[in-house]
């Protein structure tokens, strides 16, 4: 057996750059780089192994663990799951700081090759720095924290694991079913070691889609319950477009007359103006998609979780004879709600179904139904997302739709919209339009406050051809900023476009409609020594850290500074006081936050009974 003579960490990264996938017909490398944020613990090992291929294997260095990982994670999600990054840290802090991201990818299936440094396996010089030390076990570092948030975990105690654990990690980042991310702790005096790697564990490997069929019985039960309905409804979600299952869906929708509507990780599937595209659905969802949620008699979910907020807590589906057809890769969600499962790749089997559904069509009212839906939803959006009369008014405080609907009438065919958490998500939902399917991402898995700005760079690396422009609350902001710092650095462009309520108002609002008082969310509402916080100036920060600026005076200024952001090649930030109270009513659906049971506040008592009442709509 040929042999070559490596560090673990060499090894590592060698076996990474013979990994390739094919993205329209062409091969291309798996992974996209690292990105890297040294300490003792991996600057020696990885860090050592990087240098020698940086030339062909790109390492970048960001300003924050969590930030360069939610970049991966972005650019993982952006590229629908085709290619991933690595992220490698240091132990302790810089480990633990990955995390949260790592979390998020596990919530929204998302493949990240995670590579923490550890403690060394051989313990002679413990404790060493930023080691936490367990008195009864010594075997557990902090590093264990990864666990529940990765789909893989294995810590390389010896420089040969790593043969059978590297291609497992990489597997189940790539399998659709188990896609989510990997973690390989990496003992920093392992990453050191040499051993004789076999030459094999370096050649060449090209990855694909990897597209499971359904089961005969599940496929023709599926078939059935479709030729029964007369008042289906399709509920597309993330997997949809990971599957690639697009065109697929909108031939489907089209020759059945089977309205669509999309989750948040589905939105983009079907153009915002496609005639059987019903929108947003669940408790962010259109009032259209909601009615005919409630009215179905079939919901064909396809690639969804069906998380809460599109099952309106598991209300939403609330005709008594509604079949719930849940195409999903994994039996795991195919399986939730009681559903009829059909376990396998969208694309195939809605290619599949089609042959045998022939002719069948729904009811011809339901159609005529779904239409005038349809068009009362586009109206309810015009009138919110309209320019108010008040536009120039410096003294008036635009909402988060007024906001919105200037920025998407200036976007082009190529804008990609970042969002992940807030008031925005909501609104974007209901009321952003795109008409192509990379043109929105928000993350709203684990809804991760500080993603936007990180994530927008992920967005941008993935797909440099497009206009990334993220919107970012100033809570989400002042929680994680330092990669604008990063992504002037890399000439990764973003328009950041941050809504200053001066605080959390998403969960102001959320905590008034629980019959709380407005507590620790509006700045106004906090503990401050003197009367009132301080007003950010995020206009400054952002030039301090290299971008270019403003802050617009009103929403009439906002046009023309989106035009300067436009021409500028440098990321832009413009800031814009926006009202924290207004968010768009039209749509929406009952959303499961518990209520304290006893409150010597009458209007928690008030809120309390409201909420018993509504919970009695769930099924159990
Ligand atoms: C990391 C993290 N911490 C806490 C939360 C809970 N949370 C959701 S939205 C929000 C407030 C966001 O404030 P901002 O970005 O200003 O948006 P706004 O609500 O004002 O629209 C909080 C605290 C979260 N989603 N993520
Ligand atoms: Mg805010």
């Amino acid at each position: 057996m040929e042999t070559i003579r490596l560090t673990m960490a060499q090894a590592l990264v060698k076996h990474l750059q013979a990994q390739y996938t094919v993205i329209d017909g062409k091969e291309v490398p798996l992974f996209g780089g690292a990105w890297a944020i040294f300490g003792h613990g991996n600057v020696a090992g990885i860090g050592e192994a990087l240098a020698q291929v940086k030339e062909e294997f790109t390492t970048y260095r960001a300003h924050n663990e969590q930030g360069m990982a939610l970049a991966a994670c972005a650019y993982a999600k952006q590229h629908r799951r085709q290619r991933i990054m690595a992220c490698t840290t240091s132990i302790g802090p810089g480990a633990l700081n990955m995390v949260t991201a790592a979390g998020l990818a596990m919530a929204n299936r998302l493949p990240v090759l995670f590579l923490p440094g550890d403690v060394f396996a051989s313990r002679t010089p413990d404790p060493v720095l930023q080691q936490v030390e367990h008195f009864n076990d010594p075997s557990m570092s902090v590093n264990d924290s990864f666990r529940p948030v990765s789909r893989y975990f294995d810590r390389i105690n010896r420089p040969e694991q790593l043969i059978t654990s590297l291609p497992v990690a990489i597997n189940t980042m790539l399998d659709p079913i188990s896609c989510g991310p990997a973690t390989l702790a990496l003992p920093q005096d392992v990453q050191a070691m040499a051993y004789d790697y076999p030459l094999s564990f370096f050649a060449k490997k090209v990855h694909g889609l990897r597209r499971n069929r359904a089961d005969v019985q599940q496929l023709s039960n599926a078939i059935e319950a479709i030729k029964q309905a007369k008042k289906p409804l399709m509920v597309i979600g993330g997997g949809a477009h990971y599957s690639d299952a697009l065109p697929e869906i909108k031939a489907f929708v089209e020759k059945h007359g089977v309205p669509a509507c999309e989750t948040q990780a589905g939105k983009g599937a079907l153009p915002w103006d496609h005639q059987w595209n019903l929108g947003s659905v669940g408790v962010t969802g259109s009032s259209g998609a909601n009615a005919a949620a409630q009215e179905a008699d079939l919901v064909i979910a396809v690639g969804t979780r069906l998380q809460d907020f599109t099952s309106a807590s598991r209300t939403l589906f609330a005709n008594p004879d509604c079949t719930l057809l849940s195409l999903n890769t994994a039996p795991f969600d195919a399986e939730k709600h009681n559903a009829l499962p059909l376990v396998a790749d969208a694309k195939t089997s809605l290619q599949e179904m089609q042959a045998d559904l022939s002719a069948w069509q729904s009811d011809q009212a339901w159609q005529t139904q779904v239409m005038d839906w349809n068009k009362a939803w586009l109206a309810a959006v015009d009138k919110a997302t309209a320019l108010p009369q008040q536009a120039s008014d410096t003294a008036y405080l635009p909402t988060d739709a007024n906001v919105i609907g200037v920025i998407n009438r200036q976007a082009q065919a190529n804008t990609t919209i970042v969002q992940a958490a807030g008031g925005l998500p909501g609104e974007l939902h209901k009321l952003w339009r795109t008409s192509d399917d990379l043109g929105y991402h928000v993350e709203y898995g684990f809804s991760c406050m500080g993603y936007e700005i990180a994530g927008g760079m992920g967005v941008k690396m993935a797909t440099p051809e497009r206009d990334v422009i993220v919107m970012v609350g100033d809570g989400s902001y002042l929680m994680l900023n330092s990669e604008i710092a990063t992504s002037v650095m890399l000439g990764l462009k973003l328009t950041i476009v941050v809504l200053d309520n001066r605080g959390y108002a998403c969960i102001n609002r959320l905590q008034n409609a629980c019959g709380g008082e407005s507590f620790n969310n509006l700045l106004q509402d906090c503990h401050t020594v003197e009367a009132g916080a301080p007003k950010t100036d995020f206009a400054a920060h952002a030039k301090a850290l290299g971008a270019e600026s403003e802050q617009v005076a009103c929403l009439a200024e906002l046009d023309a500074a989106l035009e300067r952001a436009r021409a500028s090649d440098k990321t832009y930030v413009i800031a814009i006081d926006t009202d924290p109270m207004p968010s768009t009513q039209e749509g929406g659906a009952w959303w499961d936050v518990a209520v304290p049971e006893v409150s010597s506040r009458q209007q928690v008592v008030d809120a309390e009974r409201h909420y018993q009442v509504a919970k009695q709509k769930q099924p159990y």
